[in-house]
């Protein structure tokens, strides 16, 4: 952890997160490698927590890593994080299996997305996330007192009221255990921290979550933070009343706050964005990869949740009630491979498979497929080229805590000409509200959407892109990240006490 000795420290930040903001993998030499992950988030936090001298605790992508390995530097000196800066989460395959593709993804995903019925209950995947949650706490806690260590050298006097609050942002649902121990512990060392948590999935109601055997654990787990953030103000509100109800906390709804364990938890709407400035970059200069067709596009991870199965159907309805598209549009829809040796992901592909095959079986000419299907990842440039020429944007998720396709297709949109059908169970329904909106479960409506929208004219469409694209380019990632920060700035240290003398 570098710095200008005696130069006060902007508050370091830490973040937790399932996964680091890179993959480690042994090359062929069997030495290990940084690989490139180029999230928004990774974006977005990486040159703040470099800045301040942070750390990120995660998983490394793979079980290739071992406790004494050497993290590898970035490829480009100052490129990402520096290895002293990375503290990466080793969990045996086994447990790592029974915690992520059991309870995060077997229980939490669809459970919070509101679909019980796909959730299983078990006390054997529950004990590996509670096992797991418990490794992330234990090395937030090395990475807490490794930054007290460096403050208290850096600040001969340990009172001094100067001396900056390590920040500790713990990320979605795979770690909504660990800020307990985390706070456990530094209250046991007095180590003066504070601590948020960002959900990235929706938080479902009150209803679903009391299916949860364990629910009152998760909501002490998150209560254990000062600072909760969700996408947008209904999650807030389901939080809030799954406290009240089951915790019996009592709530400030004018501030939002909720009174527990003789502290004040701040909840609050921060919607995520994307960085705009950079998808706008590629749109201008990707080259054209579509023929001259209008395109109707879909983008997801292969997921249930994201409505692909009722989207296709509506494209096939489309078809039949409007047969002037026929030879004329075409559904172009992107898949990329997600938790692909899970049954029901792979249930989900063949499904769609074999609707892909019949819509294009019944409708196909010798010049012409309705259905271009694309299952796999494609590069960030062709993306924006297709989020550019694309005539409208098919995102319809039957649940989704925000979508951040929807916001890449508005970044794209440099000339404006596009539509954007949105889910209103999409948190981004919520604020993208010049969208046509419209009920994935309706499918008679969904086609009409799409007729809609293909028949829209150049002014309306130029409007409503314009305002779109607007309010995305303010309101970007940069922007939701300094927001958290700005509102955990504003959060007292709960955890308060003399720090103790000896370093640790
Ligand atoms: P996800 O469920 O992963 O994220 P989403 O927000 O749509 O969903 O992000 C998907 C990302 O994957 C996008 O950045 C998109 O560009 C990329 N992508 C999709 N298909 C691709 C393909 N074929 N090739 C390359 N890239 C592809 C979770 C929540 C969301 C929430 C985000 C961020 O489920 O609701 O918006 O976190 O908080």
């Amino acid at each position: 952890l570098e710095g200008e000795p005696g130069e006060p420290l902007s508050a370091p930040l830490i973040v937790v997160s399932n996964r680091l903001p890179f993959v480690l993998k042994r090359n062929a030499n069997g030495k290990l490698q940084r690989s490139h992950s180029a999230g928004g988030l990774v974006t977005a936090l990486g040159p703040v927590v470099m800045d301040c001298g942070g750390l990120w605790i995660g998983w490394p992508g793979s079980h290739d890593v071992r406790p004494f390995d050497e993290i590898p530097e970035p490829d480009i000196p100052n490129s990402g994080l520096k290895s002293q800066q990375v503290k990466p989460v080793l969990v045996r395959q086994e447990l790592f299996d029974s915690f992520y593709n059991g309870c995060c993804n077997g229980t939490f995903w669809p459970l919070f997305h509101s679909m019980p019925d796909r959730a299983i209950f078990s006390s054997e995947t529950w004990k590996a996330y509670q096992e797991v949650n418990e490794e992330f706490a234990l090395k937030t806690i090395d990475a807490l007192r490794q930054v007290r260590a460096r403050l208290l050298k850096e600040y001969n006097n340990p009172s001094d009221d100067s001396m900056p609050v390590p920040v500790v942002w713990i990320h979605d649902y795979q770690l909504m255990l660990a800020a307990a121990m985390i706070r456990q512990v530094a209250i046991e060392e007095n180590l003066a921290c504070k601590l948020g948590f960002f959900l990235h999935i929706p938080f479902p109601s009150w209803d679903i979550m009391r299916l949860f055997p364990w629910d009152d654990q998760i909501l002490e787990g998150i209560l254990a933070c000062d600072l909760v953030g969700f996408h947008i103000e209904d999650y807030c509100t389901n939080f809030i009343e799954c406290c009240q109800r089951r915790m019996g906390c009592r709530v400030d709804h004018a501030n939002s706050n909720i009174e527990y364990d003789n502290r004040t938890v701040h909840v609050r709407a921060l919607p995520i964005g994307i960085p705009f400035n950079q998808f706008q970059q590629l749109a201008i200069k990707a080259p054209r990869v579509m023929k001259d067709e209008r395109v109707v596009l879909g983008v997801d991870r292969l997921d249930y949740t994201k409505g692909l199965v009722q989207r296709i159907k509506a494209f096939e309805r489309l078809l039949q009630c409007h047969p002037e598209h026929l030879g004329r549009v075409v559904l172009m829809q992107i898949a990329v491979p997600s938790r692909t040796d899970v049954k029901e992901y792979k249930a989900l592909k063949e499904e769609i498979d074999q609707l892909v095959g019949r819509i294009n079986g019944r409708f196909s000419t010798a010049d012409w497929s309705p259905i271009r299907y694309i299952y796999g990842c494609i590069s960030q440039d062709k993306l924006a080229a297709f989020y550019r020429d694309s005539a409208v944007a098919l995102v319809t998720p039957l649940r989704d805590g925000m979508n951040l396709v929807a916001k890449e297709f508005v970044a794209c949109q440099i000339n404006e000409n596009g539509v954007l059908i949105l889910s209103p169970f999409a948190g981004a329904g919520g604020t993208m509200r010049e969208a046509l909106l419209v009920n994935p479960y309706e499918i008679d409506m969904v086609a009409e959407t799409i007729h809609k929208a293909l028949v829209m004219d150049e002014d309306e469409r130029h409007h409503r892109m314009q305002l779109l694209r607007k309010r995305e380019s303010s309101m970007d990632v940069d922007y939701w990240m300094a927001s958290f920060l700005r509102e955990m700035d504003q959060v007292e240290c709960a955890i308060t006490g003399p720090p103790s003398l000896i370093p640790v």
